[in-house]
């Protein structure tokens, strides 16, 4: 079969919504763009990790510690389920990781912004979260079978982990006037860096249009990032909370919310390596992959011994 052919059987079987597997034929452009897609996904879920996993020890009650804790275990499955997602593309863990430690794969902006408060905490399940899942929903509709897969059920736990943070924020705006201060000094903070998470804009966006032919992505970075306005506007409201945006406005023609302009600039300089938070994130990662090596080290022998036990 010659390669225009095999695209057009490929392409074929995008339109007919037939997953590809890992042992179809597929354009290398797209095996390449799910590796790095999916990569940066996984590393984000590990980097993302870092700020929440600070507040464990000071988190303000048992409850909440159970919570957090286990919020954060899930991102650690959910990095591992998507790296092993990338692996059924051919590409290799160790390299992926090595990738991000040194700047050449990006992981998500947020995680670059630092969670100064407990307040940040509830705002990072309610807002990341849930501007993760806006985008993670089309995902479990993405084209590539695996990926698919791997994002149904990290949807159905990033659903706990936005309620987690609503119900944490909900508890703040009904307590004293500081912790409701402290809450809205969080939404202050996270509410441009959350809509950063859905890219650049479209007309910016250098992927989108390949990557949506290849229903690898079912709807723009735009559209995702609208939606996300327009769903937290009333919930913004059942809290209490103002949304710092002095021009978010309901626009009856357009039947969304108009708001301002993202700072693009603040957002590629994140991006590039220059936020608040990414030289602590990556030196973080870099410790946690030395402090691991013994492990890694001691498991690879065992599991040589066992080989070797195996077919003596
Ligand atoms: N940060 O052409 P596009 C989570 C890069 S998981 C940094 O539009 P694309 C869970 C982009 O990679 C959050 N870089 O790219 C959690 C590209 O650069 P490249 C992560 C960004 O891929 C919650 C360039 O800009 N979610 O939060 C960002 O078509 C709480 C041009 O952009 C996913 O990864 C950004 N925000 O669309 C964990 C979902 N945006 O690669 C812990 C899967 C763009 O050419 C606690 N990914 N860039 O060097 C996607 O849906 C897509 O990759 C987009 C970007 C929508 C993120």
């Amino acid at each position: 079969m010659t390669q225009a052919e095999q695209e057009r059987r490929f392409q074929e079987k995008i339109e007919k919504e037939i997953k590809i597997e890992p042992n179809d034929w597929m354009p290398d452009e797209y095996r390449q763009t799910l590796i790095r897609q999916i990569s940066q996904h996984a590393h984000s879920e590990i980097v993302g990790m870092l700020p929440e996993g600070n507040w464990i020890t000071r988190a303000p009650n048992l409850r909440r510690k159970a919570v957090l804790l286990a919020k954060v275990q899930d991102e650690a499955g959910h990095g591992l389920y998507l790296y092993s997602a990338a692996e059924t593309l051919g590409a290799d863990r160790e390299q992926l990781i090595d990738d991000m430690h040194t700047g050449k794969a990006k992981y998500s902006s947020i995680f670059n912004y630092p969670a100064l408060t407990w307040a940040d905490i509830g705002t990072i399940g309610w807002l990341v979260d849930g501007a993760a899942i806006m985008n993670q929903v089309a995902l479990c509709r993405t084209s590539y079978g695996p990926y698919a897969r791997a994002m149904v059920k990290i949807c159905k736990e990033e659903s706990f982990h936005q309620r987690q943070g609503y119900e944490s924020l909900m508890k703040l705006c009904n307590g004293t006037p500081q912790q409701k201060a402290m809450a809205q000094d969080a939404m202050n903070r996270f509410w441009w860096p959350a809509l950063m998470m859905f890219g650049p804009s479209d007309a910016e966006s250098t992927h989108s249009d390949q990557s949506i032919k290849w229903k690898i992505k079912r709807f723009t970075n735009d559209e995702l990032r609208q939606s996300f306005v327009d769903a937290s506007v009333s919930q913004a409201e059942i809290l209490g909370l103002t949304i710092p945006d002095p021009n978010l406005k309901w626009n009856e023609a357009r039947g969304h919310y108009d708001f301002s302009e993202i700072n693009w600039d603040e957002f590629w300089q994140v991006v590039k390596g220059n936020g608040p938070c990414n030289k602590e994130r990556i030196a973080a990662r870099l410790k946690a992959k030395e402090d691991g090596l013994w492990v890694r080290e001691a498991a690879n022998a065992f599991a040589k011994k066992r080989a070797m036990k195996k077919s003596a």
